[in-house]
């Protein structure tokens, strides 16, 4: 780690995530010769490369803006380059490394034909107009479009990029290629996308959270589930945690937490997709919603037996987690991408809360999204039936892959997987194997 720690100096969030993975597979590593020479975890820590730009659009007074722009293409062992575009005003070089180097073992873990990437810009999509929006996505593909393509690198959405952003980064990719293939997933459906795309992390996640249940001879039905967020991935698990007979206690936002002590309905949080999808804040709720908004709080102090965070990086600290322990939280699994601190994870581990990490849990975004690039290869389009049962079977597939791992060795009881460690040696086996196939890259 001190030569990784030395290379990447000041980037947190990016040792954080590779301190992670260390931890759990250095005996792995150590213990394969192969793996060894090829020094595979030294090269993993290397993102292939880092593209930084500038991106210059005019807002709507004519006046010019500036923001800065990245794609981080962290590895394409397994596939063309994939993962998401954040826009939002916290995005740093850093945050995108990590993201890229946990996408690269994330999309190992679906046994899809992925490599690992991220991208996206400090732009703050909040408060300006269609049009704005618009203009800066043309200048921001204006420079992506030569880094990216179908067999190359196929970004897609994450914070502050949804179907409105994809469809202007999908035209501008056309208009300067005259190519109409899907380099981008996460278009709307009458322009190429997937059923369920936008429903797939939300969804995928309820999925995994059951198969992490029933390993433990339990059901979702009935059970209090605490969510934070009130984007793509929380609302879409809250709607599915809610059709499955779950009671939602919780969403949040950047602001303030949506408590909802006795179930979020579902006129609630229809109300609060509304509010969302229009820009306007959730803070004061019409009484027949029936919910309460409490400014600058946070969902981990309510009652739960299963937590998803499911807003951003590093938001659940190792208070939370022992507020979550003492409410009576068994399972946790992210949505976001490492929504917990290292501190917050071994609060959890030593509680033996069954806590997924978000490479696994989170995945069935990024399986959808192979899915719509399989659909536009194909000019064929699934059904939603298929696209919905497909990502079921992928993520009891990751669940069972990861479990398998866990185990592998010990005499451990079957309530006690640890998911963090099954899933990085997991993801790790699978690029090792790759590194060592490919020879010097
Ligand atoms: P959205 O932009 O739809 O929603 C993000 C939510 O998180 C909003 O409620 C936002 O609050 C909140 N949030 C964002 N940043 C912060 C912050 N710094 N502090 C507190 N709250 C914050 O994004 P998604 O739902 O798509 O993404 C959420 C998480 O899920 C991210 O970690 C993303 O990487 C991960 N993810 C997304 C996938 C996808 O397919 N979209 C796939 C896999 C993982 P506010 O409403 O106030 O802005
Ligand atoms: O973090 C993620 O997995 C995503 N934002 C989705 C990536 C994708 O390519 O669909």
């Amino acid at each position: 780690m001190s030569e990784i720690a030395a290379w990447h100096a000041g980037e947190e969030e990016y040792l954080q995530a590779v301190e992670e993975v260390v931890r759990a597979v250095i005996t792995v590593e150590k213990a394969d010769a192969q793996y060894t020479a090829a020094r595979v975890l030294r090269r993993l820590a290397e993102p292939d490369r880092v593209i930084a730009f500038r991106v210059e659009w005019a807002d709507d007074k004519g006046e010019i803006r500036l923001n800065r722009g990245w794609r981080v293409q962290h590895s394409n062992l397994m596939g063309p380059y994939k993962g998401g575009l954040r826009f939002h005003p916290s995005v740093t070089r850093s945050i995108l490394k990590f993201l890229a180097f946990e996408q690269t073992f994330k999309n190992s873990l679906t046994d899809l034909p992925l490599g690992g990437g991220k991208g996206g810009s400090d732009f703050d999509p909040s408060g300006h107009s269609d049009a704005e929006i618009m203009r800066f996505c043309q200048a921001f593909m204006g420079e992506l479009v030569r880094y990216i393509g179908p067999s190359r690198d196929v970004p897609a959405g994450d914070i502050g990029v949804g179907t409105r952003e994809i469809g202007y980064l999908a035209a501008a990719y056309k208009r300067a290629t005259g190519e109409a293939e899907g380099a981008i997933t996460g278009k709307a459906l009458c322009i190429g996308g997937s059923e369920l795309r936008v429903e797939a992390t939300g969804y995928g996640l309820v999925y995994f959270v059951c198969a992490m249940l029933a390993r433990a001879g339990e059901e979702i039905e009935g059970k209090r589930v605490a969510i934070s967020g009130k984007g793509n991935v929380a609302r879409h698990a809250a709607r599915k945690a809610m059709q499955l007979g779950a009671t939602v206690v919780s969403l949040s936002d950047s602001s303030g937490l949506i408590a909802a002590e006795d179930g979020l309905s579902v006129e609630a949080l229809d109300w609060i997709t509304a509010r969302a999808d229009a820009g306007q804040s959730v803070d004061t709720p019409p009484k027949r919603v029936g919910f309460e908004y409490l400014p600058g709080k946070k969902p981990w102090q309510i009652e739960c037996d299963i937590a998803l965070p499911c807003a951003t990086q590093n938001e659940l600290d190792a208070d939370d987690a022992r507020a979550l322990v003492e409410g009576g939280c068994r399972f946790v699994a992210e949505g976001a991408n490492m929504p917990l601190t290292n501190k917050a994870a071994a609060v959890l581990l030593k509680a033996g809360v069954l806590h997924a990490p978000g490479k696994a849990s989170n995945a069935g975004g990024v399986v959808v999204s192979a899915l719509e690039m399989r659909q536009n290869a194909a000019f064929r389009s699934m059904p939603a039936e298929e696209v919905d049962g497909l990502l079921r079977d992928i993520m009891v597939g990751i669940h069972r892959l990861i479990c398998e791992e866990a185990n592998r060795g010990t005499a451990k009881s079957t309530a006690e997987v640890d998911y963090v460690r099954g899933a990085n040696i997991a993801a790790y086996r699978r690029l090792a194997r790759a590194v060592v196939d490919h020879g010097l890259i």
